[in-house]
């Protein structure tokens, strides 16, 4: 029994994309540098490592156009690997990104008839997900963009990206399916521009659709920063809104190309942070990581990676909790009145002409401290490991 208190267990709730530990390492300026992974081989490898859950684009396992007869033999294969390794399949999602037919997009495709086979795609897929148990279905819409303005009525878009959401949501609903949607935000990259770049976008989105309790987000955090926000504001907002149906955790420094490094390269205190908010939200759903092991690494390197991956998170909550347990932070936090935050400006009983009656000296509020850079570096030691 390994005494390793960063070991991942199936009870974390650690899952990853089958595309994540089976890139290639192809990229726009060079051609893969590792072999294909079978499915049932990554299967193996990451339940050996600990995780819990495997999540899926249906080309992952179904090369597109595959036949029926195939298609069949690919899912029995795939049926007995995870009976065999115990793990869950808490997502799945379309690719509808690969293929040049979605080259001006799927469910916002100028021609009309790439939007029905978009929908086709997702339908089909969607009765694999209600078969595999997946309660979350991601809709990352890489292609949902443009280049130029001209290319795109975004608000004809919109309106198209809508009647697509609620058209999944109606099937889902039909079928009796246990399977909420999240959206999956992100600026740019594959399109020049993309819908929905942000978190708050796609907050918005949600809001006027016809059945928003059955629409969430999927946050990355490399997304989040590529658009130059805190990953860490954002997804609070979502967790506010009741709407954090999956996380996307990876690394990336800065605003620049999508870097999906593992998770904890990258930015380290943002990682840190978002890791403390997930655990004090009480967050239960898949942590689910989507990176892309370095182009310089052969399957080895793959599997540290995605060791690492488990192993920093374990690591950045432990080193939460011990920063919260810290008496000298409990004193800091005081004297920076952050639980201050929580009692109401106006409390039951007080009325605004009470509050108006009210005398207030600002000169003398306004030399208060805040303390914050104290507490800030309190929680650097603990990320540090030097308290
Ligand atoms: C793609 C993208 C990811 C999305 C995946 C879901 S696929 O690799 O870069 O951010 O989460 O479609
Ligand atoms: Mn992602
Ligand atoms: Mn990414």
């Amino acid at each position: 029994m390994s005494t390793d208190p960063y070991r991942p267990r199936p009870e974390h709730r650690f899952s990853f994309g089958l595309w994540t530990v089976g890139w290639r390492g192809n990229d726009p300026f060079g051609e893969p540098t590792r072999p294909a992974m079978e499915p049932e081989h990554a299967l193996g490898r990451l339940a050996e490592l600990g995780a819990w859950g495997v999540s899926l684009h249906d080309d992952d396992l179904i090369p597109f156009g595959a036949q029926d007869a195939s298609r069949g033999r690919l899912l029995d294969r795939f049926r007995k690997a995870l009976a065999d390794t115990g793990l869950a399949v808490p997502m799945l999602t379309t690719n509808l990104f690969t293929h040049p037919v979605f080259k001006d997009g799927a469910f916002t495709a100028n021609d009309r008839d790439v939007r029905r086979f978009a929908l086709r795609k997702t339908l089909r897929n969607l009765d694999l997900a209600a078969e595999l148990g997946a309660g979350v279905y991601v809709l990352w819409g890489g292609r949902e963009g443009a280049e130029t303005p001209v290319a795109k009525d975004a608000r004809v878009a919109l309106d198209r990206y809508a009647e697509a959401v609620d058209l999944l949501c109606g099937y889902v609903r039909e079928q009796g399916y246990d399977i909420r949607f999240a959206l999956e935000p992100k600026p740019n990259e594959p399109r020049g521009d993309i819908l929905l770049p942000t978190i708050g976008h796609a907050l918005a989105f949600i809001e006027r659709l016809a059945h928003p309790e059955l629409v969430g987000v999927n946050p990355e955090v490399g997304h989040e920063q590529m658009a130059g926000l805190s990953v860490t504001h954002g997804v609070a907002q979502a967790l506010w809104a009741g709407k954090l149906f999956h996380i996307d955790l990876n690394g990336q420094t800065g605003p620049r190309y999508d870097q999906d490094l593992r998770f904890g390269n990258g930015d380290v205190k943002a990682a840190f942070h978002l890791v403390d908010l997930l655990e004090r939200a009480g967050y239960d759903g898949p942590r689910h990581f989507d990176f892309k092991p370095a182009r310089t690494e052969d399957e080895h390197g793959v599997w540290a990676a995605a060791a690492a991956c488990m192993r920093n998170y374990l690591i950045f909550a432990e080193r939460a909790a011990a920063f919260h347990a810290d008496p000298e932070v409990a004193a800091a936090k005081e004297a920076s009145r952050i639980s201050a935050l929580a009692v109401p400006t106006l409390l039951p009983g007080e009325d605004l002409a009470g509050l108006r009656a009210e005398s207030f000296d600002p000169e003398s509020a306004a030399t208060r401290g805040m303390g914050y850079e104290r507490l800030d570096q309190l929680a650097l030691d603990h990320l540090f490991g030097v308290r």
